[in-house]
């Protein structure tokens, strides 16, 4: 829920005395108080100057409610914001939180994830303050064969707002967002089916934003904005823009499939026109990457035709390292 004080502090460019905001509130002035400190706890900063009152000077990096609403021009996606300080992962709080009846795009933030998620039961890296980890919950009226183009909704997404800031960010099907063959952010997908029909999708998204180091297992596979740039940003705009490209994105694609993407993605596709290998748990599948297809699938040209591959891990031939 978004803090009323902090909205009416918002709203003055000078000072508001105690007395003024507990009048408006309704609460004592020792509630206004408290209230003042919390927020210069979570990092507002805020003067206080006796016989004037309370003037707000600077707004935290933080990715919660009050700082997301006010920043984002979307018809639903990110209206409701759950954002936690530590938390096990934003995807199981958002399946948790689906069955309790959260709106259709609530967002879920964390500072902090203790037990971030990739596929396949991998771990995701999510140090504190550094990046955006979020999900976002969905109820979309669709078919589970229809969830896999939603993780490369979201992979253009965060790809067209990396570009936006500059940088040369492409895509590895069907998952990661790179720059300089580096991995700056996995997508994790989920659904909960019932019969044939999906109740919800949590989108998961982790970007590496302000890290400066990664441990020793990843750090030649994983880069964040601020190793490219050598700069900080501000992660609360960067989570606001990819939230409004999803947002149009995804209400084109529930309208018309993935056409008024698809060649788009393609041309950002880092896998597309090389050798690649796709492992997936049944087989191994070797040829060039010819094409993602609407249904969201590499077209694999092999010595036995064209494969399509839906799900699986695939890296480049003859390529060390992670792409
Ligand atoms: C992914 O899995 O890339 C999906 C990552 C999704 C993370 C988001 S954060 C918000 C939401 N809540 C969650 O709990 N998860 C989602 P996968 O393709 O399996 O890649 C996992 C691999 O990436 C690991 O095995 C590491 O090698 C590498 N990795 C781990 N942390 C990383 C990081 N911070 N940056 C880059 N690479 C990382």
């Amino acid at each position: 829920m978004k803090n009323p004080i902090l909205m009416e502090l918002k709203k003055y460019n000078g000072y508001i005395s105690g007395e003024q905001l507990s009048d408006k509130f309704n609460i004592t002035r020792a509630a206004v108080w408290k209230n003042i400190s919390k927020l210069k706890n979570k990092g507002y900063i805020i003067e206080s100057v006796s016989g004037k009152g309370y003037k707000l000077i600077e707004c935290p990096d933080i990715l919660n409610e009050d700082e997301i609403t006010e920043n984002i021009s979307t018809k639903f996606i990110g209206h409701t914001v759950y954002s936690y300080d530590e938390i096990d992962s934003t995807n199981k709080e958002a399946k948790r939180m689906a069955v309790s009846g959260a709106p259709d795009g609530s967002i879920f933030t964390a500072e902090i994830q203790n037990q971030g998620r990739g596929r396949l039961g991998r771990q995701w890296l999510s140090p504190k303050s550094v990046g955006i980890w979020f999900s976002i919950l969905l109820y979309p009226d669709l078919t589970p064969d229809r969830i896999i183009p939603i993780t490369l909704v979201a992979g253009i997404s965060v790809c067209k707002t990396l570009i936006s800031l500059g940088f040369d960010a492409k895509i590895k099907w069907p998952n990661d967002i790179v720059i300089n063959g580096k991995k700056i952010c996995g997508i994790l997908t989920e659904m909960t089916a019932e019969a044939e029909h999906i109740s919800s999708i949590v989108v998961g998204i982790g970007i590496n934003v302000n890290t400066k180091s990664f441990d020793d297992d990843i750090k030649d596979k994983a880069t964040s904005l601020y190793i490219e740039s050598g700069k900080n940003f501000l992660r609360k705009e960067i989570l606001c823009s990819v939230l409004e490209t999803f947002e149009k994105y995804y209400i084109d694609y529930l309208d018309s499939g993935l056409n008024k993407i698809i060649d788009d993605y393609n041309n950002l596709c880092i896998n597309i026109g090389k050798e690649v290998v796709a492992c997936s748990v049944q087989e191994e599948i070797k040829g060039k990457a010819v094409r993602v297809k609407e249904n969201g699938a590499l077209c694999i040209a092999t010595d036995n035709g064209i494969k399509e591959v839906n799900f699986g891990e695939v890296s480049i031939r003859g390529m060390m390292g992670y792409i």
